[in-house]
């Protein structure tokens, strides 16, 4: 018997395992079909099948009479179809992901014994999905909303989730209020109006009635909420998790991921529009990226408290509605994510992964907080209805250790284990529970007293100190998007109550914001508030606080508008200089057809056309010259749309010979000095130019370095810094 045993248990292994021990890829390959030519076409249950069009019908071949229910491939099929919906999550429905890999550079064995924490040669696989909150699956991407960032990491010892958002807090301190908030945020129960929005009297009334959302409406209302890109956003675990090390001393501690690439964002009006334009969009990118081989990588860091601190601070370290300032607990990094592998199939790995908070692994634990211990239970809880109770046994989520255990049967379960026992104790001593030392969970054991009631700390009540925080952290230029973002919001709400009522709440965190909101969206304007703006600022919460470690404008993308007869020779030199920064390079013109260059010089065959494609899909444009490819850009009414909309969008545009006037005309701002004439690059405003183009005078920007003489340089750093916040600042860009 115990040869059985041992025997099922190296199968499993091997199932669980793969090929390659622990790596999950291989793990999936060891299922993965590729189809193929040679292939035949089979029922499910393996039968080869001769018609993939024709139902079985009685009657002729010039008279085909009526459908015989007795065929069984017509049936097979249409009963799959019929059933390939599963239900959508509940929260998070709209969301992708991909695979890759965690390494960890420094161990922090002083406070776990997770060797997922502690091991340096390691490399974890992961898989990370991203997602928007309140919208079904069918929405769009760049709504204003929470994005979801879950991870999961496939260690040696078992699944470890982290499933995170893009903002560090919540909207409630405790789980019970969960169906509340997203009820609220959920399209209204009368009408199922609006979808994956924030902007309705529902949502801004709970808001209001419960005061503890304040500071996460205030992420929500900023930049946080509408990324430039999944590759671009900060990632937090949100609640308090606890390390324990191996002498058993327990430590709290919050996660906390920061992009390589910079915390950047759409601007408002680009996200609305691509709402409709491209509802893919962040999707597509983050597939993009990966696929071009510029992997998306965030550090890993840290934030950690001694137990003996727990009660140091001014607010509770287990209230999920505060960040722990980094000037009072600093990030310390430790490791590095990389997404380096799209997946193959969206619904059996995207859609099937089950993320669950409970899904610790020894060395980590949880906390009292309470949202968290919530959480433990619903994540878990959903799985069941979501995928079923064998949910686990998924190719996307079955760990790469062995799993061995007597829980058994239930729907779809598909593990075989031999043997004659399904219960501990038994007389063969089949899996018994796993010595500490052999790496064993171990409980932390914490002395837990008192009454049984519905509490909550004291300090939870505190609900407007860290909002004012966060405001007063912020540039000038995210101060004006959260005062817009306030006012598009409330001005969806058609309900007085709900708006005046708000207005009366923004004094709680900023009187000036109060009233501003109340000038553009009606209500009174307090002029007095009980909560005045204690003045204090925190590093890390504005979102320039996180430029980038290094400026690149890989994985950006770059239009290249031309038409018949454009300068094919800087073109060429603007391509391939692109193209060498690994960004990029998108070809427009007004049709999709071949366009030949200046003076049969050459011939281009553009990605898109300026219809199909358009400015808020790209980070910036380049217009070469040639009097012939800008004359008809010129007459055209959506290339100069294209030119204003970016420009209006705050992003680099590059032009040199005669588009430089071409962009002057499309501009047409007074004060807006682009130079149009010359063999000096200028650089206004991120509008970069260069009249009088001779051979080899762009450059091939090397270094993105401010008021560099090159041609290239200036506009490739342009581009790395986004966005042209001083045309925002100037007022520029609502002007056009
Ligand atoms: Fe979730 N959340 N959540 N949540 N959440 C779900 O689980 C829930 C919360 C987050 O890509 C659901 O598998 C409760 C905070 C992400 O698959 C559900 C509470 C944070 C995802 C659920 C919270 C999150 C979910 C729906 C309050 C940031 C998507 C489908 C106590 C730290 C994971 C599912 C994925 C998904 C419950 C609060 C992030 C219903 C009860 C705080 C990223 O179980």
């Amino acid at each position: 018997m115990a040869n059985i045993i041992s025997d099922t248990m190296q199968k499993v292994q091997h199932a669980v395992l793969g090929p390659r021990g622990g790596d999950k890829l291989a793990d999936l390959a060891s299922e993965t079909k590729e189809m193929s030519s040679k292939d035949r076409l089979t029922t499910d249950y393996g039968v080869k099948q001769t018609s993939a069009d024709d139902w079985l019908k009685v009657g002729s071949h010039d008279k085909a009479g009526p459908l015989l229910l007795e065929d069984p491939f017509a049936r097979e099929k249409i009963m799959r179809f019929d059933h390939e919906r599963i239900p959508e999550r509940v929260v998070h429905a709209r969301g992708s992901g991909a695979f890759g890999k965690f390494k960890l550079h420094e161990s922090i064995e002083h406070l776990t014994m997770a060797p997922v924490l502690t091991d340096t040669s390691r490399e974890t696989p992961i898989f990370i999905r991203f997602s928007t909150v309140l919208g079904s699956r069918g929405s769009a991407d760049t709504v204003r909303d929470v994005r979801g960032f879950a991870l999961k990491f496939y260690t040696q010892e078992g699944n470890w989730d982290i499933v995170g958002n893009n903002m560090p807090v919540f909207f409630i301190q405790d789980a019970i209020k969960f169906p509340d908030v997203i009820h609220a945020g959920k399209p209204e129960p009368h009408n199922e109006v609006p979808q994956a929005q924030s902007a309705h009297n529902n949502f801004w009334d709970f808001q209001f009635n419960h005061t503890e959302a304040t500071h996460m409406f205030m992420w929500a209302m900023s930049d946080r909420a509408i990324p430039r890109s999944f590759r671009m956003m900060q990632g937090f675990g949100v609640n308090t998790y606890t390390l324990i090390n191996a002498k058993g001393e327990r430590h709290f501690v919050r996660f906390t991921w920061t992009p390589e690439l910079g915390v950047h964002s759409l601007v408002w009006d680009e996200a609305l529009k691509l709402a409709g334009q491209d509802p893919d969009f962040h999707r597509k990118d983050l597939w993009e990226a990966i696929e071009n081989g510029v992997y998306p990588r965030w550090k890993f860091g840290v934030q950690v408290i001694p137990e003996a601190n727990e009660h140091g601070f001014e607010f509770d370290i287990l209230d999920a509605t505060k960040v722990w300032p980094e000037d009072l607990v600093p990030t310390r990094y430790i490791g590095e994510l990389e997404l380096n592998r799209n997946p193959d199939e969206f619904f059996t790995q995207t859609e099937q992964i089950a993320f669950c908070t409970s899904h610790i692994v020894s060395g980590i634990g949880f906390s009292d907080d309470p949202l968290l211990q919530g959480r433990n239970f619903s994540y878990f809880d959903t799985q069941i209805s979501r995928l079923g109770v064998n949910f686990q046994e998924l190719p996307i989520n079955r760990p790469v250790c062995p799993v061995m255990n007597f829980n058994r049967d239930g729907a779809m379960r598909h593990t075989v284990t031999r043997g004659t026992v399904n219960y501990w104790p038994n007389r063969f001593d089949a899996c018994p529970p796993a010595a500490e030392k052999e790496g064993g969970y171990v409980e932390y054991a914490q002395k837990v007293a008192g009454i049984k009631a519905r509490l909550r700390n004291d300090k939870f009540k505190e609900h407007f100190s860290q909002a004012q925080l966060f405001y007063n952290s912020m540039s000038p230029v995210e101060k004006t998007h959260i005062l817009k973002a306030l006012s598009f919001e409330l001005d969806h709400c058609e309900d007085p109550v709900v708006y005046t009522r708000m207005v009366t709440r923004l004094a709680d965190i900023d009187l000036g914001l109060s009233q501003a909101v109340a000038e553009l969206v009606g209500g009174e304007a307090p002029t007095s508030t009980a909560h005045p703006n204690h003045g204090r600022t925190a590093p890390a919460l504005s979102q320039t606080d996180f430029p980038g470690a290094t400026p690149t404008i890989a994985s950006h993308r770059v239009a290249i508008l031309i038409a018949d007869g454009y300068d094919h020779a800087a073109f060429t030199a603007a391509h391939a200089a692109l193209t060498a920064a690994r960004a990029t390079p998108l070809v427009i013109a007004p049709k999709r057809s071949r366009v030949t260059a200046a003076d049969g010089a050459g011939a281009t065959q553009p990605h898109h056309h300026l219809e199909g494609f358009r400015s808020t899909m790209v980070d910036a444009l380049f217009i070469p010259g040639g009097a012939q490819s800008v004359a008809a850009l010129a007459a055209n009414g959506r290339a100069l749309h294209w030119i204003r909309e970016a420009f209006g969008h705050l992003k680099t545009i590059g032009a040199t010979g005669e588009a430089v006037e071409l962009v002057q005309r499309a501009i047409a701002l007074p004060g807006l000095l682009v130079a149009s004439e010359g063999s000096e690059v200028q650089d206004c405003h991120g509008v970069v130019t260069l009249r009088d183009v001779r051979p080899g005078s762009l450059g091939e920007a090397v270094q993105l370095v401010k008021g560099a003489k090159g041609f290239m340089e200036q506009f490739f750093y342009g581009i790395a810094q986004h966005r042209n916040w001083e045309r925002e600042l100037a007022g520029w860009s609502s002007q056009v």
